[in-house]
């Protein structure tokens, strides 16, 4: 016979079992199957989050829903992927929010350079209210966006030559997104910058195509780019989200109840992704280097220099996503910088 206080957690634990699959039956919620796609590999901090993202929608919908996930670009480029999802022909992606400008201008927002300082600004802005209300210009244009991953601060590599100053990247070609204010910064810094989607920048690289990209520490080390890379800039020139889509055709069929899984779960995942990426950057330079990178960290002086540049394309941006955005995003990290 088992003790008394033995009994008590054990009855605890089956009822919690027994009550929770019931919850989810007694819900609307239909057996579906949601393509999910992502550029990056299954391996990354991306594939990583992909992969909670969809633990937590099967075990929110007590197993009927499922996410068929589908990395490495597999379903096409970000671009590609996004016209999918406003077809209705794909249901779900994560991807740039750089990619999206073309859809929706107000994205451009979150390509100003040194606009985010440090990952408390990025999460109270992206989940604050102008982090709200750029996702919702997504729904006219047949999208919905459920949360920001992130992508995180980007940095700069290439092939040719340590760069240590501005000067340094003259002439260098270099791999954008395609996104004008990414293409814009980097020819006023001298670049040589070409537009290219990231799932044809392997490749690119390893065939001296081009010379240099700027990607996150973690993409850096877990696409192996620096098999292809030898030098490694310390820029954090921009703080780069990623964000999670649905189609709106699929959204729009969905239940209150469907749709109350996928919030969900995008939540969860959003905190675990943030985490995790945060981890594996805090690691990833000690890693490249043992990996043979050649690191160069910026005097502030230098930083000084690309920041004053680089503030020419502010007005453009601005000017994109509307002045009153622009000003309440200053308003908004004022407030943020001061708590
Ligand atoms: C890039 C981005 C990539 C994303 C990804 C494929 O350089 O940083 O991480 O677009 O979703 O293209």
């Amino acid at each position: 016979l088992m003790k008394k206080t033995a009994r008590r957690p054990l009855l605890a634990a089956l009822g919690l079992a027994l009550i929770a699959p019931l919850a989810a039956q007694a819900q609307d919620i239909k057996p579906r199957l949601i393509r999910f796609g992502y550029g990056l590999a299954e391996a990354s901090n991306q594939g990583r989050a992909a992969k909670v993202l969809a633990e937590n929608v099967e075990k929110l919908s007590g197993g009927k829903m499922k996410l068929r996930l589908i990395g490495g670009a597999a379903l096409g480029p970000d671009t590609q992927m996004q016209q999918a999802l406003i077809g209705g022909a794909q249901e779900m992606m994560v991807g740039s929010t750089a990619t999206l400008v073309g859809i929706t201008k107000e994205m451009a927002l979150w390509d100003t350079p040194f606009l985010i300082n440090n990952t408390k600004e990025a999460d109270a802005l992206l989940d604050g209210p102008v982090g709200d209300k750029v996702k919702a210009k997504l729904e006219e244009k047949g999208l919905v966006g459920l949360v920001y991953w992130e992508n995180g601060f980007r940095n700069l590599t290439n092939s040719k030559r340590p760069v240590n100053k501005l000067e340094d990247l003259s002439g260098i070609k270099l791999r954008v997104m395609q996104n004008n204010v990414y293409l814009d910064s980097f020819k006023i810094l001298g670049a040589n910058a070409v537009p290219l989607p990231y799932s044809e920048l392997f490749t690119a690289m390893e065939t001296n195509a081009v010379d240099g990209q700027e990607n996150p520490y973690n993409t850096i080390l877990s696409a192996k780019f620096y098999e292809v890379q030898k030098y490694l800039t310390v820029t954090n020139h921009v703080y780069a989200p990623w964000i999670v889509l649905v189609s709106k055709k699929y959204w729009d069929g969905l239940s209150k109840d469907e749709r109350a899984v996928l919030q969900k779960a995008a939540v969860i995942s959003r905190d675990f992704e943030r985490k995790d990426t945060r981890e594996e950057a805090a690691k990833a330079l000690v890693e490249l280097k043992s990996k043979g990178m050649q690191v160069s960290e910026l005097s502030p002086a230098e930083i000084g220099r690309m920041r004053d540049k680089l503030t020419k394309v502010n007005a453009g941006i601005a000017t994109n996503v509307g002045m009153e955005l622009w000003n309440e995003t200053q308003a908004e990290l004022a407030k943020i910088r001061a708590k």
